[in-house]
């Protein structure tokens, strides 16, 4: 694992060579290597990785340059309940974050931080989310002993020298501490193939843009560029900076006559986020492009709108469910140059997950066991990931890495609904809309803790990525809203999950949701019908395009009916969600609940 040479240091930044040297003096590792970001410097991570037993190369006919990596069973997604945010005051951390003092956590963790990487090298990671030298984009470092957390940030993030250079003398960047806390006797003591540690925190300090992670070399706990930054720390930057830092894919539209409108759109987990991003419309003549699949930025530009950047170069997405029928740009996109983690290989040399395609007979499984179909227990983790580089996807929008971004035109919400919520529905304003994004819910699946049905409300899908105190961000959306005023995107709320009364999904969904990004394009320029209702703007009858659409009779009306019943009975949940925000819930909220209620009569 510790075959890279150090190589040159590139920066004379006191900042980042003292931030450097403090984090040698505390993880005491073997060596530090300056990651330069080189594609040299991939492939040496990539082989490091091979040589240790964490991967194996797949099979090159089948997939160039791509390897198969298996992580411990005990570490295997983010984790919640260890995530913190430690602000300086609890109540700046709010009741949906866990909370520790920072000094008391930096005790706690410095502790554990002693020569945590003893006979490891500590791997130095400059990186920029967003274009380098954007406007928009944000610069951390981040030092670790993964070589997998290091060759995955290659991928999602840009790396290297070049990001040193656009950092120069300033000492704004995320400093990142980072270990997978196993340490080795010596360099060439025998090592597991995946060392990560049962203690595990992943807690950050958002008054100094700090983050420092312990214990696990999965995913959103080591990438640190991801959630931690991108959204925990960046979320607070952007309240103390009048931006915004959001859990959203961007996507590009473009209409038969070549008009163009970009959108972004928050939902949560396992509501179909990367799938979205990358459709491919059933309407004939209109063409939807990626710009992101997960984490969106957005600035006031000098016109007064709102241009949005995707910090991150890559897709770090879910494997299982993820086929030729519900995401192909997908699947081509994974052709070749992909880290995959916990999926199941085949006797081919290739990789499998339930969802993609006929099991194969025999594989092995992500836990490195033999594996057959009908065995009774998945072959790949449900959890499994593909990290890809988005460079790679086939409808990739041409402007994905402007340095000045997109203007956006409208934001979506959206959460899993078997009932109330419509197909669609336009907000009746910016603070309507922050109102429908901050009620944002799904039902439990099966997947999730908890009773399969149950609401689970996750405000702008940023329940697990928000910084600091929720109160705090509703009034951060409405404050934004007054500054950007008539210039604000519009915002729709849409519910792709509506069912019927015998259980059946009543929208197709998937490429079908083409249908529906229609009517948002034409509301944006004016030109598609609405009527009003009491909980926003729906599509007027004959303004959603279902020409060629095998829908069951009486689905559409179905899907846009108004219940108002159920929306009655929501108002008491919807008041007992606010109520945990106490004295921080923006009043505008509560007055817009009031309307709403009123409205239903
Ligand atoms: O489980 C993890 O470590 C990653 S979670 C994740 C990854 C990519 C995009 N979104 C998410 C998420 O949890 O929202
Ligand atoms: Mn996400």
């Amino acid at each position: 694992m510790n075959a890279m040479p150090p190589v040159e240091v590139k920066t004379t930044n006191p900042a980042v060579l003292a931030f450097v040297e403090e984090a040698r003096a505390l993880f005491k590792p073997e060596n530090v290597r300056w990651c330069n970001g080189t594609k040299w410097e991939y492939q040496e991570l990539l082989k490091s990785l091979v040589d240790a037993g964490t991967a194996q190369w797949l099979n090159p006919a089948k997939r160039p340059n791509s390897i198969l990596v298996r992580s411990d069973p005990a570490d295997v997604a983010r984790v919640e309940d260890q995530t913190f945010i430690c602000s300086r005051s609890k109540d700046d951390a709010g009741p949906t974050n866990n909370w520790a003092g920072p000094d008391e956590m930096k005790r706690t963790l410095a502790q554990l931080y002693d020569g945590a990487m003893a006979g490891r090298t500590m791997y130095v990671v400059p990186y920029s989310m967003g274009p380098i030298g954007s406007p928009i984009a944000g610069i951390g470092v981040m030092v670790t002993d993964s070589a997998y957390a290091v060759a995955n940030m290659h991928i999602m993030t840009r790396v290297g020298d070049r990001v040193l250079a656009a950092l120069g003398q300033s000492t704004d960047f995320v400093r990142g501490l980072h270990t997978v806390g196993y340490p080795l006797a010596s360099p060439s003591a025998a090592d597991v193939p995946w060392p990560c540690n049962k203690t595990k925190y992943i807690s950050h300090f958002p008054e100094t843009r700090e983050i420092w992670s312990y214990g696990s070399g999965y995913g959103g706990n080591a990438l640190l560029g991801k959630k931690c930054h991108a959204l925990r720390i960046a979320s607070v930057k952007a309240r103390d900076e009048g931006w915004m830092a959001e859990h959203m894919l961007i996507l590009k539209l473009t209409n038969p006559e070549g008009r163009v409108k970009y959108v972004a759109a928050a939902f949560p987990s396992a509501c179909g986020k990367t799938n979205l991003a990358m459709l491919v419309p059933t309407i004939p003549g209109w063409k939807a492009e990626t710009l992101g699949d997960d984490i969106c930025w957005m600035k006031f530009g000098a016109d007064g709108r709102l241009y949005a950047i995707n910090p991150e170069t890559g897709f770090f997405g879910v494997a299982p469910g993820t086929s030729n029928e519900s995401n192909l740009n997908a699947m081509k996109t994974l052709h070749a140059n992909i880290i995959y983690s916990n999926v199941a290989l085949t006797d081919d040399g290739d990789v499998w997950w339930e969802g993609m395609s006929e099991p194969p007979a025999p594989a092995i499984d992500w836990m490195r066991r033999s594996w057959t179909p009908g065995s009774g227990r998945p072959a790949a983790h449900p959890n499994a990931r593909f990290t890809a580089p988005a460079a790679q996807c086939p409808v990739i929008a041409k402007e994905w890495e402007d340095p000045a971004g997109v203007p956006i035109d409208a934001i979506l919400f959206g959460g899993r609904r078997a009932s109330v919520v419509p197909l669609v529905s336009e907000a009746l304003s910016w603070r309507h809309g922050t109102f429908l994004g901050s009620i944002m819910a799904s039902e439990k699946t099966a997947a999730a803790a908890g009773k399969v049905g149950e609401l689970r409300r996750d405000p702008m899908a940023m329940l697990p990525f928000c910084g600091y105190h929720m109160g705090d961000y509703f009034q951060h959306w409405i404050t934004v809203g007054e500054k950007g005023g008539s210039k604000m995107p519009k915002i729709f709320y849409v519910n792709w999950f509506r069912k019927s009364p015998e259980g059946k999904f009543l929208w197709p969904g998937y490429a079908e949701n083409s249908r529906v990004l229609k009517w948002i394009f034409e509301r944006c320029e004016g030109t598609a019908g609405a009527v009003d209702t009491p909980i926003g703007k729906l599509p007027a009858e004959g303004a959603l395009d279902l020409n060629g659409l095998n829908i069951a009779p009486g689905a559409l009306s179905e899907l846009l009916r108004v219940d108002r019943d159920g929306w009655r009975t929501e108002l008491p949940s919807i008041r007992e969600h606010f109520a945990t925000f106490g004295a921080k819930l923006p009043a505008a909220l509560n007055e817009e609940l009031d309307a709403l209620g009123q409205r239903l009569g």
